[in-house]
Formats: C-alpha cells, sequence, structure tokens
C-alpha cells in the first residue's frame, strides 16, 4: 500500500477542471470541505459516473498521508465511517454520488489547513471490471462546510 501511494505521488500531473471525462469515469460536482487548524480529516465528494462497470479503488493526495474511498451509515443511532475493502462500485452508467453523510473519499493526516476557495490536487485510482487500474489527477475546490451534519473520525 505504501508503494502503491507513492508511485500515485509521483504519476504526472494533470490540471483539470472539477468536470472530467477519463477513459471510462465522469466526475463532476466535486469538492473537498474546508477544515480549521489542527483538524486531521476532512472528505472529499462527488458525482461519479461510469461508462463500463468499474470501482474507485484508493486514491491519494500531497495534502493528505493518508487517503481512503469511506462509507458512512448510520448503525444503532450512530454515524460510523469505514473505509470501503473493495472500494466502490460503479455501475455502468449510473451516476454514483460521494456526499456528506455517505460515500466520501477521505483525506487524513492532513499536512495543514485547507483553506475555503483554495484548490486541493487529489488522485483516484479506477480498477475496470478486468482488474485494469487508471489514475487521474483531480483539482478539487475547497468550499466550507454548508450546513448538515460533521464529519468526525
Ligand atoms: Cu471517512
Amino acid at each position: 500500500m505504501k508503494l502503491l501511494s507513492r508511485l500515485i505521488t509521483t504519476t504526472t500531473l494533470a490540471t483539470l477542471a472539477t468536470t472530467v471525462v477519463a477513459q471510462n469515469v465522469t466526475v463532476s460536482d466535486a469538492w473537498v470541505r474546508a477544515t480549521v487548524a489542527g483538524q486531521m480529516a476532512t472528505g472529499a465528494f462527488m458525482k461519479i459516473t461510469a461508462k463500463e462497470p468499474g470501482k474507485l479503488i484508493a486514491g491519494s493526495s500531497p495534502v493528505a498521508g493518508v487517503v481512503e474511498v469511506h462509507e458512512m451509515k448510520m448503525e444503532k443511532d450512530v454515524m460510523k465511517m469505514a473505509a470501503l475493502p473493495n472500494g466502490l462500485d460503479l455501475p455502468a452508467g449510473q451516476t454514483v454520488e460521494l456526499r456528506p453523510g455517505g460515500y466520501h473519499i477521505m483525506l487524513m493526516d492532513l499536512k495543514a489547513p485547507l483553506a475555503a476557495d483554495s484548490t486541493v490536487p487529489v488522485t483516484l485510482v479506477f480498477q475496470d471490471a478486468k482488474g485494469k487500474q487508471t489514475k487521474q489527477e483531480f483539482k478539487l475546490p475547497v468550499k466550507a462546510m454548508m450546513g448538515g451534519g460533521g464529519h468526525k473520525h
């Protein structure tokens, strides 16, 4: 896993807007929640639509020591979140929404606070049905929290 994230970090960076057409996936409405000093984790959210069935299996970012694909759900009235061990399924032609309170990309071990109106590079790793992996970097806009529940570890 360490080696994988190092490989991803050294991948050539592509400058991209928030709406991107990759080989297989389209990402739209992407954003990262701003953080305050001392906050060690935040979430990245977006809509992902895959042309062919695939998975979002991993991510990396220079601003975070660890990036994971997470799921958040209610369990006996308690919000819990956990990494998805097999990645996030992306059925063909269906838009999968990553949003506060649901699936999200977790940025942990943050190296500095993420200020609203800045951008954060995040590389996502997708895997197709044959197991082939593709990486794509996104420049995600940082936005202040818009109401709703917190996102705590
Ligand atoms: Cu999380």
